[in-house]
């Protein structure tokens, strides 16, 4: 017992604790939160568009690289935020909170939301993308809800530390000549040591030092920013391999394997748990295609005798993993000038009432040589999860926008 006192005192000692430290933590974590945001907007908007807005076809990995960093700097904030809890978490529990009257309640409410919501949406994040719903609210509407909170209130901090950030944000003006950090001056910002911390953080010092009365050691600012540099290096390293094929060796945590799945593809939703299998292995099914009133229809065979292409694409799920398949089918742009479409959106339906089961193809989308109506993966017909008899695949896309077992086309 007595070795944890000590422990804990040895990281309650000062010098990692210095304003530099939060800065140089600060930087990075402002850095990771403005990519998860960017990006995250970019995913939700790709699937929940306002009416003006247009998203670019090309370049084919531009979703995948965007939600590849949406991801993997997600993961990478657990160690920065927790590092940077560590750094100023004295100062939560200065006392008297409120000493400085209304400013200093709206600059710690702001910096509570921040840490709260932050520690919330990193959490259901990690749950989201081993798809462990443990939670009893709707993954998307509360992460998309948190990110303009976490944003928010991140300006307000970063408003209200605007004269600590300027002063210590860069490194000759924190260090004297030889290379030490210098003193922080009083009044501008007060991580207090045991002998003169008061308030809640005082007791606690004194409690420990009672149980460890030692002198305390000091760890090092480079320990501090070693370890969360180290911790955030394995994360990235174990899991990122689920989307960067060259690190797929050391992918141990990231939930999916490249070439593990049916035809050496990951699967998201099984044909079973979309309820399609018996509708998708009919004989009878026909590819419908509505034009107004119009109305065609066409069989697999007279798919399979129209003109094939064969284009490599990857599957990007907002889950974070993406993996390059080689898909042969028509080209959907060949069925838009086979209904005399071709500056129009199109409405795709899957044999799937619900879920994903449906998405809008905009016309940039729908002339793009790449989007086929695939009917082949990796050189065999599809197999039932991954869509047989035919799917979308289009470049740039999220996967979820990349609809299985297609029953109707139809121009908007
Ligand atoms: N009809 C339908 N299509 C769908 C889905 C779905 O739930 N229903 N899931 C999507 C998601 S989230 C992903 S990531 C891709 C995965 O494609 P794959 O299973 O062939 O790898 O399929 C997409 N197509
Ligand atoms: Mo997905």
């Amino acid at each position: 017992m007595h070795k944890v006192f000590q422990l804990a005192r040895l990281s309650l000692a000062l010098p990692s604790r210095h304003p530099r430290l939060a800065v140089a933590i600060g930087r990075l974590l402002g850095l990771a939160f403005t990519i998860c945001f960017l990006t995250g907007l970019y995913s939700h908007f790709i699937q929940h568009p306002l009416p003006w807005m247009f998203f670019p076809d090309r370049p084919v990995w531009l979703y995948r690289v965007s939600q590849g960093l949406h991801v993997t700097a997600g993961l990478a904030c657990i160690p920065l935020l927790l590092g940077k809890l560590y750094t100023v978490f004295p100062l939560l529990f200065k006392w008297p909170p409120f000493k400085g009257g209304f400013v200093t309640v709206i600059e710690r409410a702001s910096i509570t939301l921040f840490v709260s919501s932050s520690l919330v949406q990193l959490g259901i994040g990690v749950l989201d993308i081993y798809q462990w719903y443990i939670f009893p609210f709707n993954f998307l509407q509360v992460h998309y809800a948190l990110a303009y909170i976490i944003i928010a209130s991140l300006a307000i901090h970063i408003a209200f530390k605007l004269p600590i950030i300027t002063r210590w944000w860069r490194k000759k003006d924190s260090v004297d000549d030889s290379g030490d950090l210098l003193p922080v001056e009083e009044g501008e910002l007060t991580l207090e040591d045991s002998p003169t911390a008061r308030g809640l953080t005082g007791i606690v010092y004194r409690w420990i030092d009672k149980q460890a009365p030692q002198a305390p050691q000091k760890v090092s600012r480079r320990t501090v920013l070693g370890g969360i540099g180290a911790g955030a290096a394995v994360i990235f390293l174990t899991t990122s391999g689920q989307t960067i094929p060259a690190l797929d060796k050391l992918n141990i945590l990231g939930p999916r394997k490249i070439g593990v799945g049916p035809q050496k593809l990951s699967v998201n939703k099984t044909a079973r748990s979309a309820g399609v299998a018996a509708k998708a292995y009919d004989p009878n099914w026909l590819l419908t295609l509505k034009h107004g009133k119009k109305r065609m229809s066409l069989t697999l065979s007279e798919l399979e005798a129209m003109p094939q292409y064969t284009v490599s694409l990857p599957i990007a799920c907002v889950e974070g993993w993406s993996q390059d398949a080689v898909w042969t089918g028509i080209r959907f742009s060949d069925i838009a000038k086979l209904l005399g479409a071709e500056d129009n959106d199109f409405m795709v339906q899957s044999l799937q009432k619900g879920g994903y089961g449906r998405t809008k193809l905009e016309k940039n989308f729908v002339n793009n040589d790449q989007t086929l109506i695939a009917l082949k993966l990796n050189g065999d017909r599809l197999s039932l999860d991954h869509g047989y008899p035919a799917r979308l695949i289009a470049p740039a896309r999220p996967g979820v926008l990349q609809t299985k077992w297609l029953s109707s086309l139809e121009v908007l």
